[in-house]
């Protein structure tokens, strides 16, 4: 039996709750996303081989409860037996590159955003490749940010053999004066137990930011959005999966059925060629693979109805861009439902 940790003189024994905004980062097609919905456990951000996939920043809220972290803190504490918890708040964002167009410039708003206030950066880097500018790219915004970084040396299950991790480790710590290097594979959810580890024992004493029983601050209808898009860019290809994006227009949450309108946009006619498809299939291919999704989210049946439509050089409007961000989106419904109230209490008042 333990008894009062508070009253313990040796702090060692004691962890009290702690709490924090994690931000990863690094260039397209690292494994951020992958990494986030491997820790949160829960199919939060969408995934694909190609680059430039996230375009907003994503929230994952990790409750790691007392006992459960009992084994984590123990890796890294020896002789740690008691704690609070943890509440880590992971927050997933766009691949750091240069960007060309407006839709690129409000991405790397999003970077900017998510490293603001943050107590620790996860910089991810894919070990199967080599350091090149691009990397450069993220760890210049590390720089300025001067936080507490951790690299993560990701998709380690693509080097056979283990023995060229040395090297890759020695040459990465030049880069920056990382905190940790930890080789990880988001995909196969190696390593990650020790990060997680790590990550607690980085972050300050402080309160939960969240209910324990919430994992994401995405709305369900905005992440609907977000996997008719996956859907997309998983069944096309060129540039199609960069030049197209989605709105939903309409959700109707019930308890047993959800009714989904939603708009595929793209920028040319010959793009809505390609996702309409032969009589339709491809947009039908794409639907039926999105609601399957869509109903294992939200637990009901799903009525989705895909339209598709031409914005010519969306991505290079700025007013248009902003319009896809989903707080933003949100802000307005808000504001059109209080002036809708507003106008209702209007008329029972004449
Ligand atoms: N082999 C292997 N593949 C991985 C690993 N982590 C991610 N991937 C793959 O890498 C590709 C990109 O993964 P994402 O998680 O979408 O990468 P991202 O960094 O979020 O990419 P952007 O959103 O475009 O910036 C996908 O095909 C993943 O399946 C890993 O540990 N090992
Ligand atoms: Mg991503």
């Amino acid at each position: 039996m333990v008894g009062n940790p508070k009253s313990m003189s040796d702090a060692r024994f004691y962890m009290p709750f702690r709490s924090g905004f994690v931000c990863i980062l690094g260039r397209p097609n690292a494994g951020k996303s992958t990494l986030l919905n491997a820790l949160v456990g829960e199919k939060l951000a969408i995934i694909s081989p190609k680059p430039q996939t996230t375009r907003n920043r994503i929230q994952g809220i990790i409750n790691i409860p007392k006992s459960s972290f009992l084994s984590l803190a123990k890796k890294e504490r020896p002789g740690a037996r008691v704690n609070d918890g943890a509440q880590i708040v992971l927050i997933d964002t766009p691949g750091v590159h240069k960007p060309d167009s407006s839709l690129g410039r409000k991405m790397m708003v999003e970077v900017r955003e998510a490293l603001e206030g943050c107590d620790l950066v996860l910089l991810m880097m894919d070990v199967s490749h080599k350091v090149d500018p691009r990397d450069q790219f993220a760890i210049d915004l590390v720089k300025q940010s001067g936080m507490k970084v951790f690299l993560l040396l990701n998709k380690i299950d693509l080097i056979h053999n283990k023995s060229r991790l040395l090297p890759t480790i020695d040459e990465s710590q030049k880069l920056y004066d990382f905190a940790e290097v930890i080789p990880i594979s988001a995909l196969k959810r190696k390593g990650l137990d020790t990060l997680l580890g790590l990550v607690i024992q980085a972050l300050p004493a402080g309160p939960a930011y969240f209910p324990d029983d919430q994992f994401t601050d995405q709305p369900a209808r905005f992440m609907a959005a977000e996997i008719v898009r996956e859907q997309v860019l998983l069944n096309t290809k060129e540039e199609i999966p960069y030049a197209t994006t989605v709105i939903v227009d309409s959700f109707e949450a019930g308890s047993r059925l959800t009714r989904i309108a939603a708009t595929i946009y793209c920028e040319r006619e010959g793009q809505k060629r390609i996702v309409v498809g032969k009589g339709g299939q491809m947009l039908k291919k794409i639907g039926s693979a999105a609601r399957w999704q869509i109903e294992r989210m939200l637990g009901t049946k799903v009525f989705l109805e895909l339209y598709v439509k031409v914005q010519r050089g969306w991505r290079d409007s700025r007013a248009f861009v902003e319009e896809l961000d989903w707080r933003r989106q949100l802000e307005h419904r808000m504001a059109a439902q209080a002036t809708k109230r507003g106008l209702d209490a209007n008329d029972a008042a004449d």
